[in-house]
């Protein structure tokens, strides 16, 4: 049975890989994100089993068209991949942006949760999934993630709540928590800083979009008594350090 998956910010990045992966698998995929033109480009080069889909995620209004305006053969919808999101800055919280913030919270947080909750009926009735890409700022505290990880402590437990709620609907609901990955994030967080980018993935071996794509394609497809609660996922290169102290 052909399978359906939605997957937001699947103009770059891990989304990017994902639909790709899917798509070459046989599913019919949702790929959604604002950039039209990538979306397009997206399905020109994997087929009729891409449907492109581009709204701001932020805009109820437009998800809900969008969603409404679906062919019929991408309607059913099995696995719904929330995964658009960004972090915007790095300053310390008392000289941050509040217009970043705002952004980062009407992204990672609001809309996350509108699709969510526009989805819910449809996953329901089909037995789906709910696949959360969070991340390890959700976890760890490090100085200037303020914000961003406030947000991804939000995907996390809401997906830990929402595996509470849907307990007994079949619904599997998994938080994916990567780390150091390089992809077009560092350049969103930094304002298009393409050196800051590549000084940030120099040498570390980071994860790759491909890596994260195979991720959510191992998940989606395990057997269907079985949920991955959390999954944190770092590169080799990548570990923990201690606490700052400061000193008088
Ligand atoms: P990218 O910047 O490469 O991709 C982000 C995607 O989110 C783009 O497709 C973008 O599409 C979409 N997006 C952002 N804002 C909106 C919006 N308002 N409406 C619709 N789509 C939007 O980053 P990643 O692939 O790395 O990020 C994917 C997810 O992974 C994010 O949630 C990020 O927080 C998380 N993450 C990233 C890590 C990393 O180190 N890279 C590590 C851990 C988690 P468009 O601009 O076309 O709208
Ligand atoms: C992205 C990982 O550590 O840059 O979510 O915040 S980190």
């Amino acid at each position: 049975m052909t399978r359906t998956i939605l997957i937001t910010g699947a103009t770059a990045g891990f989304g990017r890989a994902a639909a790709e992966r899917f798509a070459t698998a046989g599913w019919q995929v949702v790929a959604c994100g604002r950039r039209a033109e990538r979306l397009q480009a997206l399905a020109a080069a994997l087929g009729e089993r891409v449907h492109a889909c581009a709204f701001d995620i932020r805009d109820a209004d437009a998800m809900q068209a969008a969603l409404d305006a679906l062919p019929g053969a991408f309607r059913d919808i099995d696995v719904l991949v929330n995964n658009a999101g960004l972090a915007l800055g790095t300053a310390p919280a008392q000289q941050a942006s509040l217009a970043q913030w705002r952004q980062m919270i009407d992204t990672n947080v609001t809309a996350l949760a509108t699709l969510t909750h526009v989805l819910l009926p449809t996953l329901i009735a089909r037995r789906g999934a709910v696949l959360n890409v969070s991340s390890i700022a959700g976890s760890y505290p490090y100085p200037g993630g303020n914000v961003y990880g406030g947000t991804k402590a939000f995907v996390t437990q809401f997906s830990l709540g929402l595996r509470a709620d849907l307990h007994g609907t079949g619904v599997r609901v998994t938080s994916i928590e990567p780390g150091l990955a390089e992809t077009e994030f560092t350049l969103v967080r930094t304002g298009g800083d393409q050196a800051a980018s590549d000084a940030l993935y120099r040498g570390a071996a980071p994860i790759t979009a491909d890596d994260i794509a195979e991720t959510l394609w191992w998940v989606a497809n395990l057997p269907p008594h079985l949920n991955i609660n959390r999954l944190e996922v770092m590169p080799v290169s990548q570990s923990f350090a201690g606490f700052q102290v400061h000193r008088a």
